[in-house]
């Protein structure tokens, strides 16, 4: 293999990562064809600019001829205050799928998963799921009240809560709608749209049962709590007493080393590790402790999933062992055969994961990928795995493994279980076709 890495295949990334917005806009209107014919186009068009021509092995200018940033004076320090992506990146950006309408507040931009390394999403590429549009919250004006079954009821302000003993923890968050549209056989063309509302972030804050103690919560009745937005969509979520007594469940005000993004809930919100990211409650504002369920409207009308027999799960919040490949993914091209890096991200809402198989066959044959370090419990995992694209049609697939020995699922396993008509929690294998011209589509594998 080692040969191979001397000359590796060309991909060219999903439209999004290099069309206007203007273009991506024409595409989404004319549908999921003219999408992929737009790529092509545009794909043929990027491949004779320098940026993605292969280095000659001799007389490349790019190498020979000195550039104007070699030969001129840079940019002073601090022309960005605050740090931005080189405008060359400008297409890798949260977005909205061409599939999904705003209803009022309520909306939707997601993550590009296809463009990212490693495990950490950036804070400004972290997903945004709000049920009535987001707010930048005045800290100074923000309260916590913790109320209900404790000796002492409270309202906190920031300055309270970041005073206490903190501690910063990575973890993913997913929403249990994403990869929702699949359940119903609707392929949607990218990464982005199919599995983007999951992101992975270091949170910082101080575990809520320390909290609890200083109220003296009664742990005996008290075997749930309920958290609640300051936002206009009354969010409120029920979360069982164990999974704070765990000491996982954090108030967290910072987010990969700064405070939180509006969009995440700034200046304050819930994380409730491997659990959907309903229950991460945002500007949060109070928590309740009772002795039962509340069964709110996020618990007893959203968020539950339809079974075939017509009944409902309730309170199905633990995110199930899942993973995706990024690259090579839906819209990308492989532009040429020989050495790819396949690479994707796995995650389980129990544990660790501790293995993920790859198939280039659509499942009939699975090679175990390499996981990179870090692993850790509830956070996303980044595999990899060396392929040779022989320039034939291929079916990509991964299936991971957790440490509470849960395996990914086919969509034929998996809907005759849970059906067709769920929206939420669908873990199922993502298979990416490649056909011989080496476009990348989005295909369901039963
Ligand atoms: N107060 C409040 N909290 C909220 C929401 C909301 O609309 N209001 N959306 C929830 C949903 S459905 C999800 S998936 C996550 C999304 O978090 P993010 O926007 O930081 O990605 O926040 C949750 N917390
Ligand atoms: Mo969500």
């Amino acid at each position: 293999m080692a040969n191979d890495y001397a000359r590796p295949g060309r991909v060219r990334p999903a439209p999004e990562n290099f069309l206007s917005d203007e273009d991506i806009a024409a595409i989404n209107k004319g549908g999921r064809r003219d999408f992929l014919r737009s790529a092509f186009i545009a794909a043929s068009a990027a491949l004779a600019a320098p940026a993605v021509a292969r280095a000659q092995s001799a007389g490349d200018p790019a190498i020979l001829e000195l550039p104007p940033w070699s030969t001129s004076l840079g940019l002073p320090v601090a022309a960005n205050p605050y740090g931005m992506p080189s405008k060359f990146e400008r297409g890798l950006v949260r977005r909205e799928s061409p599939g999904l309408t705003r209803v009022g507040g309520s909306s939707v931009a997601f993550t590009p998963l296809q463009g990212l390394f490693g495990i950490i999403t950036p804070s400004g590429l972290h997903f945004e799921r709000h049920h009535q549009g987001w707010h930048d919250i005045d800290p100074a004006r923000h309260r916590l009240m913790i109320n209900g079954l404790v000796k002492s009821e409270a309202v906190y302000t920031m300055d309270d809560l970041m005073r206490l003993p903190a501690v910063s923890r990575i973890h993913f968050i997913e929403c249990g709608a994403n990869t929702g549209m699949e359940w119903g056989n609707v392929a949607v063309p990218t990464v982005q749209y199919s599995h983007g509302m999951l992101s992975c972030s270091e949170f910082t804050g101080v575990p809520l049962k320390l909290i609890l103690d200083m109220c003296g919560a009664d742990y005996k009745k008290g075997r749930f709590i309920l958290a609640e937005g300051a936002d206009g969509s009354s969010m409120t979520r029920t979360i069982p007493m164990e999974m704070v007594e765990s000491g996982e469940v954090l108030v967290a005000y910072g987010m990969n080393g700064e405070m939180l993004r509006p969009e995440n809930g700034y200046p304050l919100r819930l994380v409730v590790p491997g659990v959907q990211g309903v229950s991460w409650v945002k500007w949060l504002r109070r928590i309740e402790v009772g002795d039962q369920p509340w069964a709110s409207k996020d618990e007893a009308v959203h968020y539950i999933d339809l079974m075939p027999d017509g009944q409902h799960r309730q309170y199905t919040s633990t995110q199930e062992v899942k993973s995706v490949i990024t690259s090579p993914s839906g819209g990308q091209i492989l532009l040429d055969r020989g050495f790819h890096n396949i690479s994707g991200m796995a995650w389980s809402g129990r544990g660790k994961i501790t293995r993920v198989d790859v198939s280039t066959d659509g499942g009939i044959n699975w090679r175990e990928a390499r996981l990179e370090t870090p692993v850790l419990s509830k956070a996303v995992t980044r595999f990899n795995l060396d392929w040779v694209w022989d320039g034939k049609a291929a079916i990509l697939q991964s299936r991971a493994t957790d440490d509470s020995g849960h395996i990914q699922a086919s969509y034929g396993q998996l809907r005759a279980v849970r059906g067709t008509k769920s929206i939420y929690h669908n873990n199922a294998i993502q298979s990416w076709k490649v056909t011989e011209s080496g476009e990348v589509s989005n295909v369901q594998v039963l």
